[in-house]
């Protein structure tokens, strides 16, 4: 028996995108509602080869379906996620809402599946943040071999982690400045094109900005809450694809060798690292793959134990929707969607 899906939050770029995995991975469902707000009503959007035509969320009848794949924000996901779970369905969130609640499981495949046991409390499964999903990815053979102490990191984040509106300013920016035109009032406080800026979500306390404290707190909750991590979280003129340099301490000496020998049998990643002109990944080789790409894999001989990687992933695909989608198959493969669950 198929099971009935809908993505809440279909006509945005990462529900769309959960949309094109879910069709490119042939996840199983009998049937498949993409919903939105009343304004998006019969928009139409893709489903493999179907074109599905978006529902109204406000009147949905969530009881109809077992599953919930969330990309509405996380003001809309406290709202309605409880109001689906009471219907019965299950919820995977990719907003920030519910991902340092104690009673809703924070979940990337590879790194921590056994963590949806969990999922009976409040039937709510949170979705890191993208840039998050991509370093534990990595981080995860490597904590399992030798152990990390501590993970100092640097991203630089393209402009689709901040959704379509922020893609569509980067290109108008970007014509702007090649045909001289003035440059469009800014939704963001700086210009982005042709620009880096150093800043992603709001400010907190101690002067680091709430992105940086995501992938700290994050990190701990799916990996080991003994990981140190400090991070700088940087926006670029990209539009799709993070990538971090990540520069870890261990607990035991790993060679350089060894690390990308190790990778490239882990699960989710894939290494290209020849010490030569375009042996590595960048942003636009990810674009469209299910993996997470590593290269600069190198030891760091100022710390003891050091050693440093460049990690690349599609922060629409892995960083989000994929993710989901395989938290999906996870829920499914464990009997724990439909009528079982
Ligand atoms: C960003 N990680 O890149 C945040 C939210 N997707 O903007």
């Amino acid at each position: 028996m198929g099971v009935k899906i809908a993505v809440f939050g279909a006509t945005g770029a990462v529900g769309k995108e959960m949309l094109t995995i879910l069709a490119e991975r042939l996840f199983p469902a009998d049937e498949v509602h993409a919903l939105a707000s009343r304004k998006s009503m019969g928009v139409e959007l893709s489903y493999g080869d179907r074109t599905l035509r978006c529902k109204n969320a406000e009147t949905f009848d969530f009881s109809s379906v077992d599953l919930v794949l969330m990309s509405a924000g996380g003001d809309v996901s406290k709202e309605w996620a409880p109001k689906i779970t009471k219907a019965g369905a299950i919820v995977v969130d990719n907003s920030s809402a519910w991902r340092m609640d104690p009673d809703v499981p924070l979940v990337v495949p590879e790194v921590n599946l056994d963590a949806l046991d969990g999922v009976g409390k409040k039937r709510i499964v949170a979705n890191p943040n993208c840039s998050t999903i991509q370093l534990v990815v990595a981080l995860k053979p490597i904590h399992d071999r030798v152990g990390i102490k501590r993970v100092n990191c640097a991203t630089y984040q393209s402009v689709s982690g901040g959704g379509q509106a922020a893609m569509d300013e980067l290109w108008t920016q970007t014509k702007g400045i090649y045909v001289n035109d003035p440059i469009e009032p800014q939704t963001f406080t700086k210009q982005i094109a042709f620009n880096v800026i150093p800043h992603i979500d709001v400010f907190m306390e101690d002067g680091s900005t709430k992105e940086e404290w995501k992938m700290m707190v994050e990190t701990k909750k799916i990996l080991d809450t003994k990981i140190k991590l400090f991070a700088t979280c940087a926006r670029v003129p990209v539009f799709v694809g993070h990538s971090i340099a990540a520069h870890l301490e261990l607990e035991a000496p790993m060679s350089s060798g060894e690390a990308r020998d190790l990778l490239r049998e882990s699960p989710g990643l894939m290494v290209i690292d020849k010490r030569e002109d375009e042996g590595y990944i960048t942003p636009v080789e990810c674009v469209g793959e299910f993996a997470t790409f590593v290269s600069r894999v190198r030891e760091d001989p100022t710390v003891e134990n050091g050693l440093a990687l460049w990690i690349v992933s599609d922060n629409l695909r892995k960083g989000a929707a994929l993710n989901a989608v395989q938290i999906a198959e996870g829920l499914l493969n464990k009997g724990l969607l439909g009528k079982a669950g």
